[in-house]
């Protein structure tokens, strides 16, 4: 046996003797392990089998009512040094979160099975993708790892192949939220969860390994993980380019990654590469390339409709999970945005009644596997990923913010995606709707001090001869009657048509202060109708408003000390000059 197999054997059997599990299973990635699994899930009532003649194979799982999003206050950086986990997260010393967390694993998996899940994020034969093995006493996260990640057989071989693979341990413990937490250890490249059974929290591959670790990692290593879709955008001449883009939390990856083309666009073609993270390397040829580590979605479901995201939709007619959302008297999947039909059951199982808040959960979600996809790219299988033409940073800012405007420069795009503010979705325990600083959409997810990442953003792009451009967005913009100005999804396209011109140096734009703005004469705005007013607003440089937002901001990347980049104060100041 290879050394790495015997020191995962022992990890496992270490892990056995805390937990006590009834049995130990190691994970294949079979179909019949799933279908084992999934049979077993619906006997104990954890699964309910959804309509089977419109929705196939499809599963509802309503979770425990306190256990239904992320918890950022429980979730810890536990690094050495309390300073290189940084301000912007929750810190405890190694020693002590093992120590708390233990506790809380003794004897956890007690009359459970313990599952050894070997996984692989990105392609399996992908020099940049990387391994890990996830223990848990969940099968509702082994069936999701199944789907999320390269999981079993192959995998394995590569661990041992390999050696170096990321820990995950994770138990569901009670569901009880004051015996739960969600710590991970960079140096150690390992995980423990405790006490969440919700995907941001449970399924260790996605954003503890793929984003908290990882961007450790690749700090080390030079590259970038980030909370970022990868899309493919052809015009109708087939010319193909792609982009990667930082939306927080529930704020339109997802859907700007399967956009449909609206109607005055025929010709243009959208490829999904991926629609949550995104590991980027410079390249030789002086590019920055992408893949995508994750092989499946776990979507929003509020607002997921035909209108808004057919693809979507459509993937979701089979093989799918479904978590939270509400039931059709039919047995049919059903939340807010969907369609006219009316739900007979809430998400707690509960007969409807509007009294309750909506039927779904707002942060109920789906997963399925990416290939479902109408639009999926067969370049998210490319070992070497995708190369990147531009880079978009966006938020949910209901004032101020323009539809787009493009940075100066890699140093300008680093501030832009530093100083980028969005409110708060339910993708996350807590107030909803509170603007706050999320820099690159990875407030949540940054495994190291923020002042170190943005110097290693900066450091990145000195490596790059061809580094691609930097954009912000942002769909949200209110009118005073609080109705959205833009129309978003498919229209998107027309933004990403403009951000693509530009990088083919083909059409001008409007300097201003905080940067480069379309001239509306060069937004391809065929079909939209009564666009007009909006438009107005929709491409102002409100410099009232920005001076303001530039206080904060400068306030913001103070509060990161000596530690922060003086060239992204110096950014800063040159911006502040400009509005002055
Ligand atoms: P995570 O999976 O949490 O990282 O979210 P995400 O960024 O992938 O968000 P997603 O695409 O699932 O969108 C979240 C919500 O925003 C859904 O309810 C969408 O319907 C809505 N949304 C997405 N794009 C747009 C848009 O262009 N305009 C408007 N008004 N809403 C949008
Ligand atoms: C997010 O919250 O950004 C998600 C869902 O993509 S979760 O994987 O649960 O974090
Ligand atoms: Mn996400």
């Amino acid at each position: 046996m290879s050394s790495s197999l015997v020191s995962l054997n022992t990890w496992v059997a270490e892990v056995a003797a805390l937990t006590k599990p009834d049995r130990i299973h190691w994970c294949d990635g079979s179909e019949a392990e799933r279908d084992a699994l999934v049979a077993r899930m619906v006997e104990l009532g954890d699964l309910l089998p959804l309509n089977p003649q419109t929705h196939p194979n499809c599963y509802l799982h309503r979770s425990h009512p306190n256990d239904v999003a992320r918890v950022e206050h429980l979730t810890f950086v536990c690094s050495e040094n309390q300073d290189d986990a940084g301000p912007n997260n929750h810190w405890m010393a190694p020693t002590e979160a093992h120590a708390k967390i233990d506790a809380l694993f003794t004897g956890s998996m007690r009359g459970r099975t313990l599952y050894v899940v070997p996984y692989c994020m990105g392609p399996i034969d992908s020099p940049f993708a990387r391994c890990g093995v996830e223990i848990t006493d969940s099968p509702y996260v082994v069936v999701n790892m199944r789907i999320m990640t390269r999981m079993g057989e192959a995998a394995l071989k590569r661990i041992e192949r390999e050696g170096r693979f990321v820990r995950g341990l994770h138990s569901i413990g009670e569901l009880d939220p004051e015996r739960r937490f969600i710590m991970h250890f960079p140096e150690e490249l390992m995980i423990k969860s405790y006490g969440s059974g919700y995907g941001g929290n449970a399924l260790l591959g996605k954003k503890c390994h793929a984003l908290r670790i990882a961007s450790w990692q690749a700090r080390q290593e030079g590259w970038l993980a980030e909370h970022m879709l990868i899309v493919g955008i052809e015009n109708p001449q087939g010319e193909r380019h792609y982009v990667a883009a930082a939306f927080p939390s529930a704020c339109g990856k997802t859907n700007l990654a399967m956009l449909i083309p609206p109607q005055s666009h025929a010709g243009w073609k959208v490829w999904t590469v991926g629609d949550d993270i995104c590991w980027l390397h410079p390249g030789h040829d002086g590019r920055l390339w992408a893949i995508n580590p994750e092989s499946g979605y776990f979507g929003v479901a509020p607002g997921t409709s035909r209108k808004t995201n057919r693809n979507a939709v459509e993937m979701l007619n089979r093989d799918a999970i479904f978590t939270n959302v509400a039931v059709t008297a039919d047995n049919q999947p059903w939340w807010e945005g969907l369609s006219d039909a009316v739900p007979v059951k809430d998400w707690q199982g509960r007969d409807y009644d509007p009294k309750n808040g909506p039927a779904a959960h707002p942060n109920s979600r789906f997963t399925v596997s990416m290939r479902q996809c109408p639009s999926f790219a067969p370049e998210a299988d490319e070992p070497a990923g995708v190369p990147i033409s531009a880079l978009i940073f966006g938020g949910r800012r209901e004032s101020l913010v323009p539809l787009v405007f493009e940075a100066r420069d890699w140093q300008h795009g680093v501030l832009v995606g530093a100083s980028m503010a969005s409110e708060t979705t339910a993708a996350a325990a807590g107030a909803v709707g509170v603007v706050r600083r999320d820099s690159m959409a990875m407030k949540p997810f940054c495994g190291y001090n923020f002042a170190d990442y943005f110097t290693h953003w900066l450091k990145v792009g000195d490596k790059l001869t061809r580094p691609p451009r930097i954009y912000h967005v942002n769909w949200f913009r209110k009118g005073t009657d609080g109705k959205f100005l833009w129309p978003g999804f498919s229209d998107n396209l027309r933004v990403l048509q403009w951000i693509l011109a530009r990088c083919e140096g083909k059409v001008g734009a409007q300097d201003t202060p905080i940067g480069l703005l379309p001239n509306a004469s060069d937004l391809d705005l065929r079909g939209l109708d009564n666009i007009g007013a909006a438009l107005d607003s929709l491409l102002a440089v409100d410099e009232d408003g920005w001076r303001n937002e530039f206080g904060e901001i400068k306030r913001y990347l103070e509060s990161f000390g000596a530690r922060a980049p003086g060239k992204l104060k110096a950014e800063c100041e040159r911006v502040e000059a400009a509005l002055a």
